[in-house]
């Protein structure tokens, strides 16, 4: 073992510079690594004679520990120096960014209202909390209709009059609608809409609706019957056959359900469409005379119609989807699903 080796080497680690942390790290396994320079001058100060350890000892000791030290050092302040080019590259390209997709309720919601915006309807919003009168009473719900038990309802303020709840549907747009705009009204509401249920794959207290509201003189079913049919067909092909079954709402009389042919069979019969070969997808009627008297419609002189659609059902029909809680958990692997449906 010589002393010249330690000397050079502590005015060697001294004098360390490097330009990056790659550089720091090639230096520590130079000097300090398993096979490092001063690693080796310890191996070797193994074999030294008893009486000339002292000699060596405190010196190597000491330029093991400046050389970490100065590694320690040089790690904390030596930054990066671009590799290649200027920092401000203005020719670069763009990092990406991940994109959302729309939610498939809202991509049904928007083909629905597109539809119906070109049919002539305007679009009308209102209040998620509302008042028994809009909900229930202007609607023609006698007073011991089982809608309006607590079981199916979220009050906010019962024990009055007009009780303050969550909307049930979203027919009190209409209300609102028919208490405020000029005859004719031509409407289409689109909203969400909450009961008290509990919730399962074919039930949810949250869910979406869109509702639509026709009135002028002489409008009949005949008129109800062909717009469901044109909106059919827009939405789930020009072959599409409807058929109605009739039904009951408190606010329509008559009233209907409509089922759409089922186009992933063509009629045949499938597990969508239970063998039947159609497709549950609204409820409708003409308007209540008692309905358009409530908000102040001359039911003499005016008649209308009314339909309403669930779009969970919906965006399940054409996804098949098989659990309603999928569109109000938010996993991840389920929205991916919609990227390449997204309609901008
Ligand atoms: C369904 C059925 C329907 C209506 C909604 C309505 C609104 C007014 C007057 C009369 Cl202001 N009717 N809405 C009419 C018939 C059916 O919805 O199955 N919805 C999910």
């Amino acid at each position: 073992m010589k002393r010249e080796d330690i000397d050079r080497l502590l005015a060697e680690v001294r004098d360390l510079k490097c330009k990056s942390q790659k550089e720091v790290e090639a230096a520590r396994v130079r000097l300090l690594g398993k096979k490092g320079e001063i690693t080796a001058l310890f191996e070797e100060f193994r074999t030294v004679a008893p009486e000339l350890k002292k000699e060596f000892g405190r010196p190597l000791n000491e330029l093991k520990q400046a050389a970490q030290a100065r590694i320690d050092e040089l790690k904390d302040s030596v930054v990066e120096e671009a590799s290649d080019g200027p920092v401000n590259d203005l020719s670069m390209p763009g990092e990406p960014f991940v994109l959302g997709s729309r939610h498939p309720v809202s991509i049904v919601r928007q083909e629905i209202v597109d539809i119906f915006r070109k049919f002539g309807y305007d679009v009308a919003e209102g209040p998620e909390i509302e008042d028994d009168y809009h909900v229930f009473e202007a609607l023609n719900f006698p007073p011991n209709h089982p809608a309006r038990d607590m079981q199916d309802t979220f009050f906010v303020s019962a024990g009055h009059l007009n009780p303050i709840l969550l909307r049930t549907h979203t027919s009190s747009v209409q209300v609102r609608s028919m208490e405020t705009m000029d005859l004719p009204i031509r409407v289409i509401c689109p909203g969400r809409v909450f009961r008290n249920e509990a919730i399962s794959a074919r039930a949810h207290c949250i869910f979406h609706q869109v509702e639509g509201l026709y009135i002028d003189e002489n409008v009949t079913f005949a008129d109800l019957k062909q717009a469901i049919l044109l909106f059919a067909r827009e939405m789930f092909g020009p072959d599409t056959q409807i058929r109605m079954r009739p039904s009951y709402f408190p606010f329509t009389e008559p009233s209907a359900e409509v089922d759409v042919s089922c186009n992933i069979c063509h009629g045949k019969g499938c597990n969508i469409c239970k063998g039947t070969g159609w497709l549950e997808i609204l409820g409708c009627g003409m308007v209540d005379p008692n309905v358009l008297e409530a908000s102040g419609i001359d039911s003499k002189k005016y008649s209308g119609f009314a339909f309403g659609m669930g779009l969970e059902r919906i965006a399940m029909l054409k996804w098949r989807v098989n659990d309603l809680r999928h569109y109000f958990e938010n996993d991840m692997r389920f929205l991916h699903e919609f990227e390449t449906a997204t309609e901008v």
